[in-house]
């Protein structure tokens, strides 16, 4: 069994290591955060000097998480051939971790670790710690911390019950378990604390992101062909009331309250000519992991994303052909399957 073989594995490395790198993914979630900064936090008690790497600043509300200010994200500040051992979080992929060119190039010799719970990883740590059917790479950590034995403080409680909180959707996705609902409930008896993450992350809109929201949910469309609802968020949109891209980053979860379509997508225009598409169903026979992945994206079976270059920079008319793009791409997924299995998951 990969856990009981390489959680040992990966443990004695991290006492032997000198000075290990934590990475967490691109674009942080709460999973990627929770379970690095828990992580962090055993190192520090093992008295380590280490470094805890995400590419991107983490979106401001995730700053009430203990330790979180710790976190670089200017690559040059790190020293990749300083470190003999890297640990990814959360990466589903060697290119999650926004450095892989970098990681390849490593003269000096290290162990990369990965650990991860995406379906589509492809173990590329030389120890792997894959558990798809783990709620979230926090729970995977909170395990390994149990099966070793090491205390988990009020800080790293907070820190994971984060990760599985974000990853279950608040315990209202597939991938909310009876394990994913006792260990929170482990977590809360060692001190997490629920109120501050429920009010950090889910209860923290102001009148200008709510009605923001108010703008983006009317101009919901629908496709009958494939059943989808879908909203469009434009640069302007942000700029008019002077909101950040994160304030709507709740937005595809809550859309997927939708009853009656099949998936719904959020297409965010970003600053650098690309358009973000967040996927999103709570439908049991759908994957949109598959369509993510057919535009190079990734993610899970129930909330997955990828982007898409802009039709042309200058056209502000990108909604249609980008949507038209995504129903090209669904066809020629769909043309040997029935119509109701668009994703070929049954
Ligand atoms: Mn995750």
């Amino acid at each position: 069994m990969i856990y009981k073989q390489n959680a040992p594995q990966i443990l004695a490395q991290i006492k032997k290591s000198s000075y290990p790198l934590l990475i967490a993914h691109e674009n942080p979630d709460g999973d990627t955060l929770g379970a690095s900064l828990a992580l962090a936090q055993l190192l520090e008690k093992e008295n380590k000097q280490f470094q805890h790497f995400c590419i991107d600043k983490a979106p401001s509300y995730f700053n009430f998480l203990p330790k979180i200010e710790n976190i670089i994200s200017a690559p040059n500040k790190i020293n990749l051939q300083s470190h003999d051992l890297l640990i990814a979080l959360d990466c589903g992929d060697l290119k999650r971790t926004g450095i892989a060119e970098d990681i390849q190039k490593i003269k000096t010799p290290n162990i990369l670790v990965n650990i991860d719970h995406h379906q589509s990883n492809d173990f590329f740590g030389h120890l792997n710690l894959v558990i798809p059917q783990a709620s979230s790479t926090s729970e995977i950590m909170y395990n390994f911390f149990k099966f070793h034995g090491l205390p988990i403080d009020k800080y790293m409680a907070t820190n994971l019950l984060t990760g599985i909180l974000t990853d279950t959707m608040n315990f209202t996705n597939a991938a909310t378990t009876t394990e994913s609902l006792k260990i929170a409930s482990e977590l809360l008896k060692v001190g997490a604390r629920l109120n501050q993450i429920m009010s950090n992350i889910v209860k923290n809109k102001n009148f200008e992101v709510l009605k923001l929201w108010g703008n983006l949910l009317d101009k919901i469309e629908y496709n009958p062909e494939y059943n989808f609802a879908y909203t469009t968020i434009t640069q302007k949109d942000l700029l008019a009331e002077q909101i950040s891209a994160e304030s709507v980053d709740g937005l595809a979860n809550f859309l997927s309250n939708l009853q009656d379509t099949d998936f719904i997508l959020v297409l965010s225009e970003e600053e650098n000519d690309l358009i973000k598409v967040s996927l999103r169903t709570t439908k049991e026979d759908i994957d949109v992991s598959q369509l993510a992945k057919a535009f190079n994206g990734g993610g899970h079976k129930k909330a997955a994303g990828f982007k898409i270059a802009k039709p042309s920079p200058d056209n502000s008319d990108w909604k249609n052909p980008t949507i038209n793009a995504i129903i090209n791409k669904l066809r020629a997924l769909n043309s040997e399957l029935s119509r109701r299995d668009p994703f070929g998951i049954k």
